[in-house]
């Protein structure tokens, strides 16, 4: 693949955390690092357990090859926190710690990218949140709750009846406080970017044989319809902000689901009537 006239100036040396210049140079446009290499190994290795773990069928479940039904489930609750054998979760165990290996080396090979470049760690970090809020999904919440068997199964249909089935368990999951939160976040997420998108296009796309709008005019259509413009680096900084949280009151929504309260999430509210200023 051509490099673009200025790639060249950026193709410094350095920047490494591990490896130090062995694994220092680019393939094509990627660079690899010794993290672009652990990425690949532990991204192939668990994509190729997922297929086979397909081919051969797993347990008593019948193998199946439609692509929808596919499903590498986590094993019984019964077998806590150990090790399983291959064909009881086994390979879930696997396929998972090959996941994490591949996202916490992408993180770290961002981070390599960004040192390289003399940026900040800004890229690393909001991936983290949401390598967090994965890890909060198949780690985190099952070690609290005692085993592997709370992980959801990797499968299409199969992840959302898990979904389902946990959400039914707290009776309504949308009572859950941190659950609104993230929802908030989430819905707060597509307004700003819809806002930021549209104004965007709407200022770089002028007709034709008109010129291009600036800053000023960005900055004057929000005040004329808002009588408020957060500005230009403001909006990627709200945008980080709300994103960021979306992800994390996601993992906080689900880790105190079982750890921290067992019971149906509208029972939660009763806190406010109990509060000691009714008559
Ligand atoms: C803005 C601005 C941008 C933007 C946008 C705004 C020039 C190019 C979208 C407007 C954003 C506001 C008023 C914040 C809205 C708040 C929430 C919580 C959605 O002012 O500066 O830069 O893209």
């Amino acid at each position: 693949m051509a490099m673009l006239s200025f790639e060249k100036k950026y193709r410094v040396r350095g920047g490494t955390i591990i490896g130090g210049d062995l694994f220092d140079f680019w393939v094509g446009p990627f660079y690899v690092g010794f993290f672009g290499v652990t990425t690949i190994f532990f991204s192939v290795l668990g994509t190729l357990l997922l297929v086979w773990g397909a081919a051969i069928g797993e347990g008593l479940a019948g193998q199946t090859w439609n692509l929808w039904q596919i499903s590498i489930a986590p094993p019984p609750i019964e077998y806590g926190l150990a090790i399983a054998p291959l064909y009881e979760g086994g390979l879930w165990q696997i396929v998972t710690f090959c996941a994490i290996g591949a996202f916490v080396s992408w993180v770290l090979r961002q981070a390599e990218i960004s040192r390289k470049l003399g940026m900040g760690y800004h890229i690393p970090v909001a991936y983290s949140v949401a390598v967090f809020a994965y890890i909060t999904l198949v780690v985190i919440r099952p070690v609290l709750l005692g085993a592997w068997g709370h992980g959801f199964p990797y499968g299409i249909i199969s992840h959302l009846d898990w979904v389902s089935n946990v959400g039914y368990q707290y009776l309504h999951f949308h009572y859950n406080p941190a659950h609104m939160i993230a929802i908030t976040f989430f819905f707060t997420n597509c307004l700003a970017l819809a806002m930021h998108g549209g104004l965007i296009l709407s200022v770089t796309n002028p007709k034709k044989g008109e010129s291009v709008k600036t800053s000023e005019h960005e900055n004057a259509y929000f005040r004329d319809a808002l009588g408020y413009s957060i500005g230009a680096i403001g909006i990627h900084r709200l945008g980080l902000f709300l994103a960021l949280n979306a992800g994390f009151w996601s993992a906080v929504c689900i880790v105190i689901s079982g750890p921290f309260w067992t019971r149906g999430w509208p029972e939660w509210w009763n806190w406010w009537l109990n509060l000691p200023i009714w008559f």
